[in-house]
């Protein structure tokens, strides 16, 4: 009880009542919230770059219904790729690198990792991502504990295994795995000691209460995530989510406030979607807590905000005087 007094702000116990409460509140009161969390338990000035890169793109047995990547969606325009080399990842991670990126993201369309060839050569990735210091993230569906363990050894930081979703809402989403089956990675990345990115898509159709419930997962996870992502769905021609409307960028917002008042220590990224926002929108993202942008000119398959635009945003943020 004493180290949980000790850190009344740090709560595993979250209703969605309350989350959903927070989401509700008037704009500046809940971005002032927020703010002040974030003031107490991060460097304000400080943002992290990450970088991403699919290293498999495409072909996906899984029916993800805002992923250009599923096989499901024929109608999408995309490139099928085979899995990359490590050589040329390490290369591509060591531009990043030199463009200011410390964190790199590798992302392959898999439903989950299989023992062989490819997932060795994955290891051998992390190994060459680590080895230039930086920090290493993969995202490759689900995971066994034997392999989870195996990215450990090799140094991984981090796993990205998003919720996506509330658990109501989120079989309307996806058919093709459950909740619990991407709980249950989640369980196996955090026993083999590796970090978790976890985090979701708003802007799919969902309710608020969906919103509440998907932090309410997340917040419930003790530990917390080490990193939440949060994305505002790009809705990608040929998907059946093509013809959603944009989100309101306050809404990313608010999403992005609750999910630092819920998860103070979390770092809170502003994932997709970015490149619909303009430079005082994600700004506001920043007041509300979000510090971490993907940096480059592409997520995984679709374009993250241009390059000068960013350099734009990062001189506007500390003016280089
Ligand atoms: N196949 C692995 C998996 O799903 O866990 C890893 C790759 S998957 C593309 C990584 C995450 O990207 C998804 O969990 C989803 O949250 C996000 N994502 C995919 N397509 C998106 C889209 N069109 N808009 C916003 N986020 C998206
Ligand atoms: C996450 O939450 N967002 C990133 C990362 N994790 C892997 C992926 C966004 C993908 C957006 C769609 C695309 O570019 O294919
Ligand atoms: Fe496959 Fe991941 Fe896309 Fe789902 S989100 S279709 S699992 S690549």
């Amino acid at each position: 009880m004493a180290a949980a007094s000790a850190r009344p702000e740090i709560r595993h116990d979250w209703t969605t009542e309350e989350v959903e409460a927070l989401l509700a509140l008037p704009l500046l009161e809940l971005i002032g919230r927020a703010n002040a969390v974030h003031r107490r338990h991060h460097d304000p000035a400080a943002l992290q770059k990450a970088s991403l890169l699919s290293i498999k793109t495409g072909g996906c047995p899984e029916d993800c219904a805002y992923c250009p990547q599923s096989a499901h969606h024929r109608q999408v325009d995309l490139t099928r790729d085979r899995l990359m080399e490590p050589d040329k990842v390490v290369a591509l991670a060591t531009g990043a690198k030199a463009a200011g990126a410390d964190r790199f993201c590798m992302g392959a369309a898999w439903r989950e990792v299989r023992d062989g060839a490819e997932f060795d050569a994955v290891v051998d990735m992390v190994r060459g991502v680590r080895s230039l210091g930086m920090e290493a993230c993969v995202t490759l569906g689900m995971l066994q504990p034997h392999q989870a363990q195996r990215l450990a050894e090799a140094g991984l930081t981090a796993y990205n295994h998003n919720l996506d979703t509330g658990p109501d809402f989120y079989t309307e989403i996806v058919t093709t795995r459950s909740y619990e089956d991407r709980l249950e990675t989640l369980r196996t990345v955090r026993t083999a000691g590796i970090e978790l990115c976890c985090g979701g898509i708003i802007g799919m159709g969902e309710t608020p209460r969906d919103r509440a419930a998907l932090l309410q997962v997340l917040a419930g996870l003790a530990p917390h995530p080490e990193s939440v992502p949060i994305n505002a769905l790009v809705a990608v021609p040929g998907t059946p989510l093509a013809e959603r409307p944009p989100v309101d960028p306050l809404e990313l917002v608010r999403m992005v406030a609750a999910a630092r008042i819920a998860m103070p220590e979390a770092v809170v990224r502003l994932s997709a979607g970015r490149s619909a926002l303009s430079r005082e929108a994600q700004i506001l993202c920043m007041v509300a807590g979000a510090n971490s942008i993907f940096y480059g000119d592409t997520l995984l398959t679709t374009p993250n905000a241009p390059p000068g635009e960013d350099a734009a945003l990062l001189e506007a943020l500390a003016p280089a005087h």
